[in-house]
């Protein structure tokens, strides 16, 4: 640890697993300039006061509450788990995840209060007795720490408790989601005296480089041609950034606008665009926006 005590911001990574790859990826793309191969146990950044550790998730929390880190990306689902107190500061869009209870297909459970005096088997022990506690059911929750999915199979538990983001592990085991305790993803937390001091500075810095990435990851630039009639129409179908870019084109009565639409209505936008009259729509991803 001795290396890591230079004033550097240190910020906690998984060092092999689903959030791995992802992770490197943000800081990466905030135009982070470190070496990373997977068996380092950390990084120094060429071009920015950080040092970043790469350690298991589940270490992640309790390395940044106790302040060994300053930062950690990790997902939502081991913090509640976990139960620590640190600061979230941003939500990055990756590792989405649900904490599912989900029963055999031929289960004679066919609602929560019917899980009384079964077993349920889960790798998130503490997150089930706080769901189950809330709800006032009384099960007996059987603790492993992998494999979960075969617990009914094998005669271990009635019903699990686990992870779910595709479904397709709960689908191959016959098993259906009964109810979902919490949605999950990863996200950026911080040491919460660690923002209160002189590194704070270094923090904000790189929360607004990742805020204009992940706000540039839910964006695309749009680009169209149009009469100028239809402008006023168009204006209401695109929810621009502010006001869009309206240039008059060499063809008479015709303009072109440039704007940014939010990913999840783009199919949408576009098609209204279409019936209003836009023709040779363009659209293009966008690196980074910075308002
Ligand atoms: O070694 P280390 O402790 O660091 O890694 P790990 O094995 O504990 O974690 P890893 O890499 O499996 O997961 C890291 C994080 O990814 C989790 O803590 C979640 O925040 C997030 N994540 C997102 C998931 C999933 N989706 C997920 N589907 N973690 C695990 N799963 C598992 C789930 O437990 C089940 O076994 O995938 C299976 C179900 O997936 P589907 O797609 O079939 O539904
Ligand atoms: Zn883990």
């Amino acid at each position: 640890m001795s290396k890591l005590n230079n004033g550097n911001l240190k910020i906690a990574i998984q060092r092999e697993g689903r959030l791995s790859e992802p992770s490197l990826s943000l800081l990466k793309d905030i135009g982070l300039d470190f070496e990373s191969y997977q068996r380092k146990l950390f990084s120094r950044c060429q071009n920015f006061s950080l040092d970043i550790l790469f350690i298991r998730d589940d270490d992640i929390p309790a390395y940044v509450k106790n302040g060994v880190m300053d930062l950690g990306i990790v997902g939502q689902n081991i913090i509640y788990e976990k139960n620590v107190k640190v600061e979230i500061l941003a939500k990055l869009g990756f590792g989405k995840c649900s904490l599912v209870i989900a029963i055999p297909k031929k289960s004679r459970v066919k609602k929560l209060d019917d899980l009384n005096q079964k077993k349920i088997a889960t790798a998130y022990p503490i997150s089930l007795k706080k769901f189950l506690a809330k709800k006032g059911i009384q099960a007996e929750i059987i603790n492993l720490k992998g494999s979960v999915e075969v617990a009914p199979s094998l005669d271990i538990a009635d019903a699990i408790c686990d992870l779910s983001s595709s479904g397709s592990t709960l689908r191959v085991n016959e098993l259906i989601p009964l109810v979902k305790i919490f949605d999950s993803e990863a996200v950026l937390i911080a040491n919460q005296k660690t923002l209160k001091g002189p590194k704070r500075k270094n923090i904000e810095r790189l929360k607004i480089r990742i805020q204009g990435l992940l706000q540039a990851r839910r964006t695309k630039y749009v680009m169209l041609n149009a009469p100028v009639e239809a402008l006023s129409k168009i204006k209401e179908i695109i929810p621009g950034l502010k006001a869009p870019t309206v240039v008059p084109l060499a063809e008479k009565g015709m303009i072109a606008v440039h704007s940014v639409v939010p990913e999840e209505i783009f199919w949408e936008v576009v098609e209204k665009l279409k019936m209003v009259g836009a023709s040779g729509i363009l659209v293009s991803p966008i690196e980074k926006i910075i308002l």
